[in-house]
């Protein structure tokens, strides 16, 4: 019986919106859902109520969602990613579903100020960075754009660290946003498959002597699905975020616990349930543990059968999957997945493996999202062999039919064979994640124009050469709903005002706004708005830190993951530098600066967390120094995670997007920032190409080598020596840095890292600097005049439009997914 066409049923009745009757479910949800009386309620108990009224409104229309895509067959679209940085979710789903009104006066006449409420919802911070907001970004877009999809991940126990400041040293501290529950989710027992690991591969063999092959594996977990509701913009549609959690097939082993053995009964439990305990905190580096290979495969695999569970269920047969489903891998953390499909394609499903081969590479696209050699996935063989005993044979097999392709087809000589081998022969045998995921997708994108061309050159291009209409760009792009409305309500109310609603539907809708740029009027009222957020940023970093800020100097703003390429070390040298041209110099008219950083650096990586320290030690001594006069402040505000960033973006007057050219993929970071009218001070990396582009390039500072500048250099010998001889303002802030002017209590503490400027500058710090700080001071010349500063940020706002998830999302459907 299928409850779908069931026409008979009763449906429930439309919910209202009306204050009145919010408030009043609100009460009915805290009394019998939660167990409390209102008078003794805490904050807690009424962010959950309220989320619970929320949730409802919002089911109704994820069951019709669901129904539409059924009763139409549209293609479904999977984004299969080992991160989605969501943040908090009421706001959002309030706001998406147009009901902040009526919310807030509900809970006002309740006494419940929303604001407090909402403070207390924990950020789900199942990701580290640019990638894992991406995911969450197009999980909304894909909602507002109407495209069936369903994201897929793991619910991770933990999500990334919180992070302390002890001593100006960066401290990991567990992060638990599971602990008051989580309302939005829903788990699915009966969703719910084996994972196998490790054990060996039967062949069994047949008439047709064809052998069929049977994974027989050691160990088995159960994954479990726990569903969350993803609401596109006006309620357009709700998708599923779709979280695997690890299980033990046994919970006690109860032989061993009667035996005596506590311990041990709980063995197998605590293995499985470790699965998904934690998130990987390394971003750009691969994870290399056999636990993060178990986390890829589990999730891969969950989904996998999850999806063809549903596909057969509607179209009883696997042969037109293609043609209704579009499986995209976010990076290649789940592009063991391929191998997968495979497997059950051929082993459960019976296709013959050329057949198979076809469906699967129709079926998969992969997002490529980094060219640093370093960050490419790879596994020793005698792990995935040993994990994953069948899937490495199907490697083997995969391997085989791609190169005798290269080799009888287009005649590849040795080193390009040896270069798109899913085998890494070089030293120990390892398998090419990156690869795998080329040679089983029909698309390959990259995620900025650059970024693009840069793979066909540099890390694919024997791939390239091999399947040279597989790569394509889909450069990156940002929900404004989350990252202009309600980030930014002041500046969204004011370009609504003035140029009507139009944008909020569709992002260039903005562009009107150019008109006003040069407006003294509108000038005022914009600039009456960043001072408003700066001033709420100020109260957040007073609250946090002790520490005052004036509104009224320029906030100059670097928040990121805490990485050397990244730069974070060019902008405290300058910084550093500024110092002492304000204190050598007191009678030249210095523009009063605040400036800020926020970021988190993986545990392991020993030079991004002496970065935060030395931002720490250098904050110190200025915001300390009397005859700074308060013309300079340095401020590194602790746990960097989505809600900071929603406070900290509307605050920014200049964008720091300061990486070394040719190493940040994209960045989306610049994009929250340009829509929010800061200036953007950057490098031609990235997407800061495209946004020069946009945005014209009086409407943007742009300084420092190019890519091929980098390149060239990095291969021709480069000598930061002589540069920084060449250069007195580098080589007094890096001898102040290196002597240990700002860490008397370890003099030594930054002579390693500033020695590798000296000796190698991989990063190209000395290589820039010169153009950064000119750069820096052109910025300041802006800022002394106040109408050409607001002239460019409102043509930084009015213009940025094209950089919505909502393009980046539907660019995908059309040439990607074929869906939508
Ligand atoms: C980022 N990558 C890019 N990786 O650095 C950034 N890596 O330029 C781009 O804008 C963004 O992706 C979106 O495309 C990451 O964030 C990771 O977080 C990561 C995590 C685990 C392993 C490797």
């Amino acid at each position: 019986m299928n409850n779908l066409t069931k026409a008979d049923l009763p449906v429930p009745a439309p919910r209202s919106s009306r204050p009145e009757i919010l408030a009043e479910e609100i009460i009915e949800r805290l009394t019998y859902r939660i167990g409390k009386d209102a008078k003794v309620a805490k904050p807690h108990d009424w962010l959950t109520a309220t989320i619970l009224v929320i949730r409802d409104r919002v089911i109704d229309k994820w069951i019709e969602s669901t129904r539409k895509a059924y009763q139409t067959g549209a293609k479904r679209v999977y984004y299969l990613s080992l991160e989605f940085l969501i943040g908090r979710l009421m706001r959002d789903a309030i706001s998406n579903l147009g009901l902040m009104e009526e919310i807030t006066n509900a809970l006002a006449s309740l006494g419940v100020d929303i604001r407090v409420i909402a403070g207390l919802e924990p950020d789900a911070a199942l990701g580290n960075g640019g990638l894992g907001r991406l995911a969450a970004c197009f999980m909304e877009s894909m909602a507002t754009v109407d495209v069936p999809a369903y994201g897929y991940g793991i619910r991770y126990v933990h999500g990334l660290f919180r992070q302390q400041m002890a001593d100006g040293w960066q401290v990991e501290l567990p992060e638990t946003w599971l602990a008051h529950g989580n309302p939005w989710e829903f788990e699915r027992q009966e969703s719910s498959y084996e994972i196998g690991f490790g054990g060996g591969v039967e062949t069994i063999s047949s008439h047709d002597d064809q052998p069929r092959y049977v994974w027989k594996p050691a160990e088995r977990v159960i994954a479990t699905a726990f569903d969350t509701p993803v609401v596109g913009w006006r309620g357009a549609r709700v998708n599923t975020l779709r979280l695997w959690s690890a299980q033990p097939i046994d919970p006690i082993l109860l032989d061993a616990f009667n035996a005596g053995d506590h311990i041990g009964a709980l063995r197998e439990s605590n293995k499985a349930e470790s699965l998904t305990r934690v998130l990987y905190p390394a971003d750009a580096t691969p994870a290399g543990q056999e636990l993060r290979l178990r986390q890829e495969f589990f999730f891969s695999s969950a989904s996998l059968q999850d999806i063809l569970r549903r596909h057969l269920q509607q179209y009883d047969d696997l042969t037109n999957l293609a043609d209704k489903v579009a499986i995209q891998l976010n990076d290649t953390h789940p592009a063991v997945s391929v191998t997968e499909m495979m497997r059950l394609l051929v082993d459960v499903h019976g296709f013959d493996f050329d057949k198979a081969w076809d469906i699967t590479r129709n079926t998969f696209g992969y997002t490529n999202h980094t060219l640093l050699p370093e960050a490419l996935e790879s596994w020793p063989v005698p792990l995935f062999e040993r994990l994953l005993p069948r899937h490495m044979q199907i490697i083997y097999a995969i391997n085989a039919k791609i190169l005798v392709e290269a080799r009888k087809l287009r005649n590849f000589s040795d080193t390009e064979i040896r270069s798109i081998s899913l085998i890494d022969e070089n030293g120990d045998r390892r398998v090419r994640m990156g690869n795998l995921a080329f040679v089983g997708s029909h698309s390959i994108n990259g995620v900025s124009a650059l970024h693009t061309d840069l793979m066909k050159v540099t890390v694919f291009a024997d791939l390239h050469k091999l399947y040279p209409d597989r790569i394509n760009n889909k450069t990156n792009g940002i929900t404004p709903r989350r990252w202009l409305m309600q980030c930014n309500p002041g500046l969204t109310n004011l370009v609504r005002e003035t140029i009507g609603d139009a944008f909020l539907d569709d992002a260039e809708q903005l562009k009107p706004l150019d008109q006003f740029a040069r407006d003294s009027a509108f000038q005022e009222k914009f600039a009456a708005v960043k001072r408003a957020n700066k001033v709420q940023l100020s109260n957040l970093v007073a609250s946090r830190m002790g520490i005052k800020l004036d509104p009224n100097a320029m906030f100059d703003i670097q928040i990121k993951r805490i990485h050397e390429y990244k730069r974070q070390l060019l902008n405290v040298i300058e910084t550093v530098a500024l110092y002492d041209q304000i204190r050598s110099h007191p009678e030249l008219d210095w523009q009063p600066r605040v400036k800020l950083f926020a970021g988190k650096a993986a545990p392991s990586y020993h030079n991004a967390k002496l970065i935060i320290k030395l931002i720490n030690d250098v904050a110190r001594v200025i915001n300390n120094d009397p005859s700074v006069r308060g013309l300079l402040k340095v401020v590194f505000v602790p746990n960097y995670n989505v809600s900071l960033a929603e406070v900290m973006v509307p605050a920014a007057d200049l964008s720091e997007q300061i990486s070394t050219a040719g190493m940040e993929a994209s960045g989306t970071g610049n994009m929250k920032f340009g829509l929010n009218g800061a200036l953007t001070i950057g490098t031609l990396d990235g997407a800061n190409v495209e946004m020069r582009d946009n945005v014209g390039e009086d409407n943007i500072v742009i300084f420092g080598l190019r890519a091929d500048e980098v390149a060239n250099l990095r291969s021709d010998g480069h000598n930061p020596r002589a540069i920084i001889e060449r250069s007195r303002e580098l080589a007094q802030a890096l001898s102040a840095i290196a002597s240990g002017v700002f860490s008397p209590d370890d003099r030594n503490r930054y002579a390693g890292l500033i020695d590798g400027i000296y000796s190698h500058d991989w990063f190209m710090v000395a290589a820039d600097f010169d153009a950064y700080a000119s750069a820096q001071r052109e910025v300041d010349i802006l800022w002394a005049n106040p109408s050409e500063w607001y002239a460019k940020t409102i043509n930084n706002t009015a213009r940025m439009g094209w950089f919505s998830s909502d393009r980046t999302i539907r660019q995908y459907a059309k040439e990607i997914w074929r869906a939508g």
